[in-house]
């Protein structure tokens, strides 16, 4: 699988997907923690991480593939929302809080059994 098909594979299965440096719990950049702590003061529920210093085609793949040369990168349903700064005043305004809130509660529901 491409690097394309990797990240387009991923963002549209999970409703939350950071693009980061580091993880959650030992971010690699100031940029990348911020985020986190963004994340988490919305409660955000289900976030899946991808570490971009662990495979290059990755790190390069996001820019491409949303056309923003910077990490972190925020993909919520699919779509990019953007980066620290981007996060950071859309948390200030609270228009970030009710985007995080609608797609903590979709996807699968971990102990619960999928309609056939
Ligand atoms: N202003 C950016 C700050 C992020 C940033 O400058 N990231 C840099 C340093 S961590 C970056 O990704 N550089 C390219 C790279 O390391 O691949 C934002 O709002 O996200």
């Amino acid at each position: 699988m491409s690097a394309q098909e990797t990240i387009r594979e991923t963002i549209t299965t999970h409703p939350i997907v950071l693009f980061m440096k580091g993880t959650a719990q030992f971010p690699m950049c100031g940029f990348s923690g911020r985020v986190i702590q963004i994340l988490k003061a919305c409660n955000a529920q289900k976030v899946v991480t991808i570490n971009v210093l662990d495979d290059p085609e990755i790190r390069q793949g996001i820019k491409d593939y949303s056309n923003w040369p910077t990490i972190p990168q925020l993909y919520v349903n699919g779509e990019f929302i953007g980066g620290c700064d981007i996060l950071n005043d859309m948390f200030q305004t609270g228009e970030l809080q009710p985007l995080i809130a609608a797609a903590s509660n979709t996807g699968p529901q971990p102990g619960k059994q999928q309609a056939q």
